[in-house]
């Protein structure tokens, strides 16, 4: 069994509807467990600003899947949700990244891990840090405590809980 964290980003509505189904379709496959997921929250947009609100979430999943298939398992979810790729890191009704899996280091074709932003976002950390505070973030190796505390807390404003079941 390898042991995975997933992102969860969406900010086209009906917002907390994709994130369930999402959600829904991760449960349905035999090869995922869900083993915590983290509230939802309401953040502003990181990247390209012109666009609105998103909800974001963290999961802990453990799975048979090889890290490449989970990336085609993520990928099949973006477009069962009728996900449109038009502006980079623009609006999305889902996105799904894979933050860690296992401890491992390693880039394939065009998956990175652990995922080359994580560190530096609150909302993927703040979500993160409420499921794995203490969990050590590969290469970089330290805490995702560590990683938020030094975060600019402007940037942690922008992060507010929204709900702690979806
Ligand atoms: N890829 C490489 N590594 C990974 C990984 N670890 N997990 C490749 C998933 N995918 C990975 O992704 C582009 C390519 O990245 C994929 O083909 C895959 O092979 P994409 O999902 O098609 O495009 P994207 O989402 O626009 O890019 P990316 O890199 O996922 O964007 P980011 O950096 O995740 O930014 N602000 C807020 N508040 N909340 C958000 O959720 N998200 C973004 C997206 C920007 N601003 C945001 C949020
Ligand atoms: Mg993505």
């Amino acid at each position: 069994m390898n042991q995975a964290f997933i992102a969860l980003g969406t900010n086209i509505e009906p917002r907390k509807e994709h994130l369930r189904q999402a959600l829904e379709i991760l449960e349905a496959n035999e090869a995922v467990r869900i083993q915590k997921r983290s509230s939802v929250y309401e953040t502003a947009p990181v990247g390209y600003q012109d666009q609105s609100d998103f909800l974001n979430m963290v999961l802990e999943i453990q799975t048979s899947l090889s890290a490449m298939d989970l990336l085609f398992f993520c990928q099949q979810i973006e477009k069962e949700l009728g996900r449109k790729r038009d502006i980079r890191f623009g609006p999305r009704t889902i996105d799904l990244d894979i933050l860690t899996f296992n401890h491992e280091n390693s880039t394939v074709e065009r998956l990175i891990i652990p995922h080359p932003r994580m560190h530096e976002r609150a909302f993927v950390l703040i979500p993160l840090a409420e499921i794995a505070p203490g969990f050590i973030i590969p290469v970089r190796e330290k805490s995702v405590e560590a990683y938020l505390k030094e975060l600019p807390e402007s940037d942690k404003a922008d992060v507010r809980l929204l709900e702690t079941e979806i």
